[in-house]
C-alpha cells in the first residue's frame, strides 16, 4: 500500500504526497515531549534504522512510556511492516503476563534506562535509540496486514487483542482530516496514555501522517495544556475527565480561557462528555469541544465536523466510508432519524479491525452475517443525522477516565485475595471520572474485612491502576437470583 507517512518518504528527489519539497519538510518538528524533539528528518533516521533492524521481526511490543522512544518505536514497526503491541507501562503482573503469552512478540522495544518487570523474563529487549540514523527498508506490506494489536477489556475474562490492519490506520486518519479540516498546519497538544488507540493512533499517528506536529505533555495538566495552546498549538484531544478538569479550572484561570479560545479545535472522545461540562468550557472560552466517536475495534465512526454545528450530547455524523446503522434487539434495522428510536450502533467500513488475536469464537460474534460489526453502543439519530449515544448494551463493561474496564476482570482478581469470599464489581457516576468502580465484597472473615487501601493495591498491582476500585462496600451477602446470578442491579439500587 502508499506510505503510511508521506512525510518521512525518504530518497533522492522524491518530493512528498503534501506536494512541498522534502528538505523543508525535514526540517519540521514532527515531535515533542517535553524539552526533547524530532524534526521529520530526525525521526525519518532513527525509525528508518529501527525498521531496518525489525524487518521480519513478527510482531514487536512496545513499553509504551509517554516518551519521544514510543513513538519513534511504533513508527519504526510501521515502516518495517511489523505489527506493534503497545503496553500499558503501570500494568500490573497478571495483565501483563496474559498479554505477553498471547501476543507472542519475538522483542520488547523500551526507551533506554527504563526498566521492566520480571514478568519478561528472558524477551530479548531492544533500547530505542531516537537520535539513530537510517534508512527504512522498502515497504512490501499490504494494506490488510496488521499494524497494531491493541488489548481492549471485554465484560469477562482478560483483555483481548484487537488486530488493527494498516488501512484502518489510513482510512480513519483521512476520514478525521477531512472531518476537522486537519492538515500539516495543525499542531496538536495531548496528554494521553500512548498505549491506547486514542492517545497512539489520534494522538501521534494522525499528526505524523498529515506532516504536522504534536506536543505531548507527559502527563496531563491544565498549566501545560495553557501553555502549549498559548504557545502556537492548533488543536487538543483529550478525554471528558480532562476538559472535566479544563472546566473547574477554568473559573480561576483566565490564561486557560484565553488559550482555549485561540484553539482551531477542541476535542474530546473515549467517553461522554458531560453537557454541564461542555456548557462551562463554551461559556468561558466561547469554544465548542466537539466530539467524536470511537472504539478501539473501529477507530472513529462518527465526528462533528469542523464546519458543522457542536451540540453537546451529540457525537456528530458517521465519517467518510463509514457505514452506520441502529439495529433493534431482534436484528432489524431503524429507519427512524426521530431523536427517539434507540437501537444498538453496528458499523461497517475500511476503519474496522480483522479480529481479536487467538479468539475467533470472539471475533466471530462480534460480527454479523453481513460483516457489520456490533459496538454494543446503544443510540438515537436526530432528524440531521446526528448520533446521540444513550447506553451500553453491556452493564458489565465501565468507563472510568476514558479506559474501558470489565468488571469481570476486577472481579476475578479481587477473588485471589485471600480475605475475600465474593466479589462483585459495577460502576458508578463520578463527576471527574464519569463512572468509578465500586467494589461490593464479602469478607472471608467478616469481623475483620480486608482494608479498601488493600483492595485497591491488590487489584492495581495484578492488573493495572486505573483498574483499581476506587470505593469498596462490605456486604453480608451478594443478592443472587434463582439461578445463582449475582444481581447487580439490585447492588446499585441499594447504594
Ligand atoms: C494510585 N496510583 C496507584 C494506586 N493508586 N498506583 C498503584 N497502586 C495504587 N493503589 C497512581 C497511578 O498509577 C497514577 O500514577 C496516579 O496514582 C493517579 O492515578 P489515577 O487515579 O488512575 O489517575 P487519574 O488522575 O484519576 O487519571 C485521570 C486521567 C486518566 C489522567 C484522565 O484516567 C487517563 O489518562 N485517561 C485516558 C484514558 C484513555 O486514553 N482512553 C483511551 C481508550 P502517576 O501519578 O504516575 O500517573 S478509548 C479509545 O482509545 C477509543 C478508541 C476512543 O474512542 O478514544
Ligand atoms: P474502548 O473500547 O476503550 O476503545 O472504548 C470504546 C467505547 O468508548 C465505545 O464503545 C463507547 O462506549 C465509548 N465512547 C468513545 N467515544 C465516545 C463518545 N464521544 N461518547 C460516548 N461514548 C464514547
Amino acid at each position: 500500500m502508499t506510505s503510511l507517512f508521506p512525510a518521512l518518504a525518504d530518497g533522492p528527489g522524491e518530493r512528498s504526497e503534501m506536494g512541498v519539497p522534502p528538505d523543508e519538510v525535514r526540517g519540521r518538528v514532527a515531535l515533542r515531549f517535553g524539552e526533547r524533539s524530532s524534526t521529520y528528518g530526525s525521526l525519518a533516521g532513527a525509525a528508518g534504522a529501527l525498521a531496518t533492524r525489525l524487518r521480519g521481526a513478527g510482531r514487536v511490543a512496545v513499553w509504551a512510556t509517554p516518551e519521544l522512544e514510543t513513538a519513534v518505536a511504533v513508527t519504526g514497526a510501521l515502516l518495517a511492516g511489523v505489527a506493534a503491541v503497545p503496553l500499558n507501562p503501570k500494568s500490573g503482573e497478571k495483565e501483563l503476563a496474559h498479554i505477553l503469552s498471547d501476543s507472542a512478540p519475538s522483542l520488547v522495544l523500551a526507551a533506554p534506562g527504563t526498566e521492566l518487570p520480571a514478568v519478561f523474563g528472558d524477551l530479548e529487549r531492544l533500547d530505542v535509540d531516537a537520535s539513530a540514523t537510517g534508512s527504512a527498508p522498502a515497504d512490501e506490506s499490504g494494506d490488510g496486514d496488521p499494524a497494531l494489536v491493541v488489548y481492549t477489556s471485554g465484560t469477562t475474562g482478560p483483555p483481548k487483542g484487537a488486530v488493527i490492519p494498516r488501512r484502518a490506520l489510513a482510512a480513519t486518519l483521512d476520514a478525521l482530516a477531512d472531518a476537522w479540516q486537519w492538515t500539516a498546519d495543525d499542531v496538536l497538544v495531548h496528554g494521553l496514555p500512548l498505549f491506547h488507540v486514542h492517545g497512539l493512533v489520534l494522538g501521534i499517528l494522525g499528526p505524523l501522517r498529515r506532516g504536522g506536529s504534536v506536543r505531548h505533555l507527559g502527563r496531563f495538566s491544565t498549566e501545560g495544556v495553557a501553555r502549549e495552546l498559548s504557545e502556537g498549538a492548533t488543536m487538543l484531544f483529550g478525554v471528558p475527565t480532562m476538559y472535566h478538569r479544563i472546566a473547574e479550572s477554568l473559573p480561576d484561570d483566565p490564561e486557560l480561557a484565553k488559550a482555549l479560545g485561540r484553539a482551531r479545535l477542541l476535542v474530546s472522545g473515549s467517553a461522554a462528555l458531560p453537557v454541564h461540562d461542555h456548557e462551562r468550557i463554551a461559556a468561558a472560552t466561547g469554544r465548542r469541544v466537539i466530539e467524536r466517536y470511537g472504539m478501539t475495534e473501529t477507530l472513529m465512526n462518527t465526528s462533528v465536523r469542523a464546519d458543522g454545528q457542536a451540540r453537546a450530547g451529540t457525537v456528530g455524523v458517521p465519517l467518510p466510508g463509514v457505514e452506520l446503522r441502529l439495529v433493534e434487539e431482534d436484528g432489524s434495522e431503524l429507519a427512524e432519524y426521530d431523536g427517539q428510536s434507540v437501537g444498538e450502533i453496528q458499523v461497517r467500513g475500511a476503519n474496522l479491525f480483522t479480529e481479536y488475536l487467538n479468539r475467533p469464537d470472539a471475533t466471530a460474534a462480534a460480527f454479523t452475517a453481513d460483516g457489520w460489526f456490533r459496538t454494543g453502543d446503544m443510540a438515537v439519530r436526530e432528524p440531521d443525522g446526528y448520533v446521540r449515544i444513550v447506553g451500553r448494551k453491556a452493564t458489565d463493561l465501565i468507563k472510568s477516565g476514558g479506559y474501558k474496564i470489565g468488571a469481570g476482570e476486577i472481579e476475578n482478581a479481587l477473588l485471589e485475595h485471600p480475605e475475600v469470599r465474593e466479589a462483585a464489581v459495577t460502576g458508578e457516576p463520578d463527576a471527574d471520572l464519569g463512572e468509578r468502580i465500586v467494589a461490593w465484597v464479602v469478607a472471608a472473615d467478616p469481623q475483620a474485612p480486608p482494608a479498601a487501601e488493600e483492595l485497591a493495591a491488590h487489584v492495581a498491582g495484578r492488573l493495572a491502576p486505573h483498574k483499581r476500585p476506587r470505593v469498596v462496600r462490605y456486604l453480608d451477602v451478594l443478592p443472587r437470583n434463582d439461578m445463582g446470578k449475582i444481581m447487580k442491579r439490585a447492588l446499585v439500587a441499594d447504594a
